[in-house]
């Protein structure tokens, strides 16, 4: 999806430690507020005390966490014990493309789809605040996979528009994480584009490599037929037999061609979160004239090595990782090839740098 005008409301300074001073009033009343509507709700996940929540804001001892709009991540969160993170999410309905001059009213977290990339480290307390933006049409929450707790959280964070939830979680498990929408029909307001990736980091971080990227997977099923101007509408009946008009990455049939293909040097390591919001369709990922040296199965702890293509199935993700050896474009895609080249499902890494002729050579 393209985004041209919206900007997160909530990136409003950069400063955390000037912030805060300016925030910690707010935010104990913001926690409270989420203790005691937990405090209404049992099957709410995990909350804190009073007195957790007024130490942690005596101390100072909370960190704003970065999010970051696709296909960029935030920086790694490396070897920091773990902390108490806020993580402001906003729900927002917006026309936007899902190609030049199909425009298309997604539904999304902060803007974008897919939403905003989460990165935190095994052991953080989270404390999320989900907001519905007042223009909304329709309530909406969260299911994090990466949540231990009823629906993912998505019970305590169902809120009506220009409402606003807060849920306190633990992050026990590392790993990348889908979350999407479970508001009712749930196929519907996925398929308006709502889900996003969160990657919980191991103890001590992942290791280090140059780039990476966020890139997630949908299929959109609309009133008309792609390639169709003007403004589509979602097709119920097209999602329940999942036979989408578009299939395409970051929401948008050219998100990373043209202008905005990825780009990376010769001799750098590169590593992709890569989900599947779906709702319907598995992606075959691959990257055309690459092998992936790493592949975190279905984005758990355990690596393969050496692979092809890796099937993510929808509400799924995996962590890639190859080395850029030999300049030239490399065609992302998923590799059920009609979705590739008939429904959006394509883009480009643009790999620079001096030829490799020892790995690879062409002579016509
Ligand atoms: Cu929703």
């Amino acid at each position: 999806m393209k985004f041209k005008l919206i900007k997160p409301i909530f990136n409003f300074l950069n400063n955390f430690s000037m912030r805060k001073w300016i925030i910690a009033p707010v935010l104990a009343s913001l926690v409270m507020f989420g203790v005691s509507a937990c405090k209404q709700n049992e099957s709410a996940p995990a909350t804190m005390s009073s007195a957790e929540a007024e130490k942690i804001v005596a101390e100072g001892n909370y960190e704003e966490a970065e999010v970051t709009a696709p296909p960029l991540v935030p920086a790694p969160i490396g070897d920091r014990k773990a902390k108490k993170v806020i993580i402001r999410l906003e729900t927002i309905e917006k026309v936007g493309e899902l190609e030049d001059g199909t425009q298309y009213t997604f539904w999304t977290f902060n803007g974008t789809v897919p939403g905003s990339f989460i990165r935190v480290r095994v052991g953080d307390e989270v404390e999320l605040h989900l907001k519905n933006n007042e223009n909304s049409t329709v309530s909406h929450n969260i299911d994090l996979h990466a949540v231990n707790g009823p629906g993912g959280a998505a019970e305590g964070t169902l809120v009506a528009p220009g409402k606003e939830a807060v849920v306190n979680f633990k992050v026990t498990n590392p790993g990348l994480y889908v979350y999407h929408c479970a508001t009712a029909p749930v196929p519907e307001h996925i398929a308006n584009g709502m889900y996003g990736l969160i990657l919980v980091e191991p103890a001590g971080g992942l290791p280090k490599v140059d780039k990476e990227f966020y890139i997630m997977q949908g299929d959109f099923y609309t009133s008309g037929k792609k390639g169709d101007k003007g403004l589509l509408s979602f097709n119920l009946d097209k999602s329940i037999a999942e036979n989408p008009d578009y299939v395409v990455f970051n929401g948008n049939a050219t998100s990373l061609l043209g202008k905005n293909v990825l780009q990376a040097k010769t001799g750098e390591t590169v590593r992709i979160y890569f989900g599947v919001g779906g709702p319907n369709l598995t992606s075959s990922f691959h990257v055309i004239g690459e092998i992936f040296d790493k592949v975190y199965i279905e984005a758990g702890t355990k690596v393969n090595e050496h692979v092809q293509t890796t099937m993510v199935p929808a509400g799924g993700a995996v962590i890639v990782e190859f080395k850029a050896t030999v300049p030239g474009d490399y065609v992302i895609v998923d590799h059920s090839l009609s979705r590739a080249f008939n429904k959006g499902a394509i883009g480009k890494i643009k790999v620079t740098g001096d030829e490799n002729p020892t790995v690879y050579k062409s002579k016509k």
